[in-house]
């Protein structure tokens, strides 16, 4: 029995480079070694208003972008979280053993909530919560996500083993695995802020799908700073972001690029930058091309993901549902 990968992509717009390295990109050589279950989780995108025609295109996108990134849907389960219902249920069930405070102590919580004041959902609270459950639903080992979903995975293994504790082990523990670089990918106009793709600034982030000239255009007018002094230091953000880029698309050390521009300076490293994430964007945007041309394929390809979701989670759930005293269906 191969252990198992879990991992999701919001369909909340088109994805960013910072999706692509701190996730996406990692998907496909997992598939090898482990049962990997890649999911859309288009619940999670409803916690901010989304306009419902963009989401469904988004939906879509998400999945040619899957695709096209190598996911192969007869190796690993590839489905929409809104077609496994399993998920909503056994989140309500991690509801009931989820401590409030831990919930608003979340940062991403914290700084989301912030775009809504004056009217929180309580959605954007619960988020986590569904997110444990889509983890703890397929008994994950493990999960390759960015840095920012680090305490989301703690809370996840907090649930896990409250549960085991209070009936029995029931869930695997599951454990974060991120990227050596390229796990915080950070706004490209304020690098204190990660890059995000629901940033109302779309100069702060570079899309998969954004054309040649304006991928140049962004990293051109990507923050840096005048000290004139090319190197690789805290004091320095906005252009350690870019060398991480840089990095984590050659998968180069980054002494190694500090040495190679330091003589060069920062407007030839920036057109260098731009012509190195066309270049690694290139084979992915011309699979997608395919991909999106292709609807029934796309339709055929999640509702075989979801049937073979489905069988997985019902076992759990029904375990889940037993074990707190609920009578079984
Ligand atoms: N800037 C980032 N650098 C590295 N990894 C990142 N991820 C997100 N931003 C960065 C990783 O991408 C995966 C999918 O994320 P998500 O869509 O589920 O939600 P998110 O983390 O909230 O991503 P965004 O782009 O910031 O979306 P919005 O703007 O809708 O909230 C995750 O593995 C995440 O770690």
């Amino acid at each position: 029995m191969k252990e198992v990968v879990f991992s999701g992509i919001q369909p909340s717009g088109s994805l960013t480079i910072g999706n692509y390295l701190g996730a996406l990109k990692n998907f496909k050589p997992l598939q090898e070694e482990y049962q990997c279950i890649y999911c859309l989780v288009d619940l999670h995108a409803l916690t901010v208003e989304q306009d419902p025609k963009f989401l469904r295109k988004n939906t879509l996108q998400l999945l040619a972008l899957y695709l096209a990134a190598g996911l192969d849907p007869y190796k690993s389960i590839v489905f929409i979280q809104s077609h496994v219902p399993e998920h909503s249920e056994l989140q309500w069930l991690l509801n009931t053993i989820t401590p409030l405070g831990q919930l608003q102590r979340m940062t991403q919580y914290k700084s989301k909530s912030k775009l809504q004041e004056e009217n929180i959902q309580a959605g954007l609270l619960n988020y986590p919560v569904l997110m444990a459950s889509d983890i703890l639903l397929y008994q994950t080992k493990y999960v390759p996500v960015g840095e920012d979903q680090r305490q989301h995975i703690e809370l996840t293994r907090d649930l896990a083993m409250r549960f085991n504790s209070r009936y029995s082990d029931t869930f695997v523990m599951p454990e974060i695995m991120t990227p050596k670089v390229g796990a915080k990918v950070m706004s490209l106009q304020d690098p204190t802020s990660k890059m995000s793709k629901s940033d109302s600034d779309p100069n702060s982030y570079i899309l998969i799908l954004d054309d040649e000239k304006t991928i140049l255009r962004k990293v051109k007018r990507a923050v840096t700073d005048s000290l004139n002094n090319f190197s690789y230091n805290e004091d320095q953000i906005g252009l350690r972001n870019l060398i991480d880029i840089y990095c984590a698309f050659e998968e180069i050390n980054h002494s190694e690029i500090v040495s190679r521009y330091e003589s060069l300076g920062y407007g030839k490293f920036k057109e260098d930058l731009a012509e190195i994430i066309i270049e690694g964007l290139k084979p992915i945007k011309n699979r997608y091309e395919e991909y999106i041309a292709d609807r029934s394929e796309l339709e055929n390809i999640y509702r075989m993901g979801a049937d073979k979701a489905r069988k997985i989670a019902y076992k759990t759930l029904r375990k889940a549902y037993k074990k707190v005293g609920l009578i079984p269906r």
